[in-house]
């Protein structure tokens, strides 16, 4: 090999001083595949000197070339004047070029013939070693590639796995969002509602505090009225005080006075009676009557209002007479129709008497007992229902002690078709009214009962009940009562008390 190339630079130093030249002809060899070109020193601008030499290194390594190559130039040269010498010179340069194409392909086949072999031989090894390595590193790649596509599918299974997890947090934390969001919603709807419920009812209290304020105000300047109002009444009856004492002491004085005056005027009367006597004699005739019966006596037929006056009495009371039931005479004493009078009142009215003996009316209990202790009288109660039948009940003496005894009743010898038995109980049975209860039994029949009447233990009757002008079946116990008539549900329309003397 060291040959080869050593060869082949003692060539190429053999040409390459003919290439540096000026003008230069090229000479191609064709030789199989290879070509090879030549260029050859242009010989007329080449002149030849006498110191002409070859001081290069390759000169030195081929002598007889380059004195060859030196003499060739100087053949050219002298080419014109010798061409004789010049052909052989000629022939001798082409045998050489011969000798040199074939020492150049002998070179040329050596070096393809050996090249060709090493070239072989380091590919068969390259290729050899290459493809070893190529293969190992093939292999290692491929166990390196199919670790890392493991460990990348590993890497890719956790990675989805972490995303899907992920996701399935996502959703539930999107599920959790939303259920948080209706939530928050309805939370907030409800404190908007709490709020706007809060602000009605701030309002109200606001409202309620003016109001309360405004009260309060009211009661306390009403509070200082009354506490003016007070002082001023104090001081009144500081006044009225004082003035008591001076009327106690006035009132001795007074009394002394009255005397002479009533002494006066009794003396004074005596002397108008005396004159009466004497100027009117028969005018004494329509003086008091004692009872509707004196009236009938008297004359009188027509039922209606009359004065009459009360034994030891300087007092008319006006009552109604009844001149038809049974003869006529009786005095009224209590009178229903229409309900048009209220009958529930208290002890002092019951002791008055109230409504108008026209009407609806109560005489009153002072009366009564002035009346019927005066002499022997007879009661008559005369009862009419709603289809206008009328019944009466009858005691042939009856009469009621004073307050003292609370109008206690007496009533005796009992008649008459308003039932068989005497709705009216028994004797001494005090009376009673709402507010003064004197009644046998525990409770208080007037309250319950209604009215004022001689209740027992509430008795079978009561005609001073409530009127109730249509009767139903319903049991009343503070209607008008009279129960041996027609039991509890039949309440009578119309009622009548009277009473008469019992001689009449
Ligand atoms: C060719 O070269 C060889 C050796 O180099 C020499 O012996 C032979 O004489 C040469 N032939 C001619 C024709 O120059
Ligand atoms: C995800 O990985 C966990 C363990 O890290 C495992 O328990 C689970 O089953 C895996 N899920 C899926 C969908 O692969
Ligand atoms: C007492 O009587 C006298 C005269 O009698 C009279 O002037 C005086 O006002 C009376 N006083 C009272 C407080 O009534
Ligand atoms: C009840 O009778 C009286 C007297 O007849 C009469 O003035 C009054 O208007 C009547 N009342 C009713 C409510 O019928
Ligand atoms: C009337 O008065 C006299 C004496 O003042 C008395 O004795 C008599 O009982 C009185 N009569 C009546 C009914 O009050
Ligand atoms: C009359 O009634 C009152 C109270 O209602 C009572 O205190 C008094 O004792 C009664 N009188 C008689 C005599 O029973
Ligand atoms: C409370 C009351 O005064 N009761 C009297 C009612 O009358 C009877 C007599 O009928 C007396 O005995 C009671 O004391």
């Amino acid at each position: 090999m060291g040959r080869l190339i050593a060869m082949t630079l003692a060539y190429l130093a053999y040409l390459l001083p003919t290439a540096i030249g000026g003008q230069k002809q090229q000479h191609r060899v064709q030789h199989g595949p290879c070509s090879y070109t030549f260029i050859l020193p242009e010989v007329d601008n080449c002149r030849p000197s006498k110191d002409y030499q070859f001081t290069d290194a390759p000169q030195r390594d081929s002598p007889p070339e380059a004195e060859n190559d030196a003499g060739q130039s100087k053949q050219r040269q002298d080419q014109r004047e010798r061409p004789s010498w010049q052909e052989r010179k000629l022939e001798s340069l082409e045998s050489a070029m011969e000798n040199n194409t074939q020492w150049l392909q002998k070179l040329e086949n050596f070096i393809q013939e050996n090249v060709r072999s090493g070239m072989e031989e380091i590919k068969r090894s390259a290729v050899h070693t290459q493809t070893a390595a190529m293969l190992e590193m093939g292999t290692n790649l491929l166990s390196r590639s199919a670790e890392q596509t493991r460990k990348l599918t590993d890497v890719e299974t956790q990675v989805l796995n972490q995303t899907s997890r992920l996701e399935i947090q996502l959703l539930e934390y999107s599920l959790f969002t939303n259920r948080l969001e209706k939530h928050i919603l309805l939370q907030t709807q409800e404190i908007s509602r709490l709020s706007d419920k809060n602000s009605f009812l701030e309002q109200r209290l606001l409202a309620l505090e003016a109001r309360y304020g405004k009260e309060l105000q009211s009661l306390q300047s009403e509070k200082e009225q009354l506490q003016h109002l007070l002082e001023r009444q104090g001081q009144l009856v500081g006044q009225l005080q004082g003035e008591l004492g001076s009327s106690t002491l006035n009132s001795t004085l007074i009394q002394s006075q009255q005397a002479m005056l009533t002494d006066t005027v009794q003396k004074l009367l005596t002397k108008v009676n005396h004159c009466n006597e004497v100027s009117s004699i028969p005018k004494k005739e329509p003086h008091h009557f004692r009872d509707c019966a004196e009236i009938l006596r008297s004359g009188v037929k027509e039922s209606g209002v009359y004065s009459i006056r009360l034994h030891n009495s300087t007092r008319d009371v006006e009552v109604f007479c009844d001149m038809k039931i049974q003869g006529g005479g009786w005095t009224v004493l209590q009178h229903r129709r229409n309900g048009s009078v209220d009958f529930h009142r208290g002890w002092k009215e019951y002791k008055m008497g109230f409504g108008e003996p026209s009407g609806e009316h109560w005489l009153g209990n002072e009366i009564i007992h002035k009346l019927t202790s005066s002499q022997e009288y007879s009661l008559h109660v005369q009862l009419k229902d709603r289809e206008g039948n009328e019944a009466y009940s009858h005691y042939d003496r009856f009469y009621i002690d004073g307050e003292e005894s609370n109008y206690s009743l007496h009533a005796e010898g009992f008649s008459g078709t308003a039932g068989r038995t005497s709705s009216l109980t028994h004797t001494g049975s005090q009376f009673s009214t709402k507010d003064r209860d004197n009644d046998s039994c525990t409770c208080k029949c007037a309250q319950l009962a209604s009215g004022g009447w001689w209740f027992e233990a509430c008795g079978p009757s009561n005609l001073n009940g409530i009127y109730y002008p249509a009767s139903s079946n319903v049991v009343r116990y503070n209607g008008i009562k009279w129960y041996y008539w027609k039991g509890p549900n039949t309440m009578a329309t119309m009622t009548t008390m009277m009473v008469r003397p019992a001689n009449f």
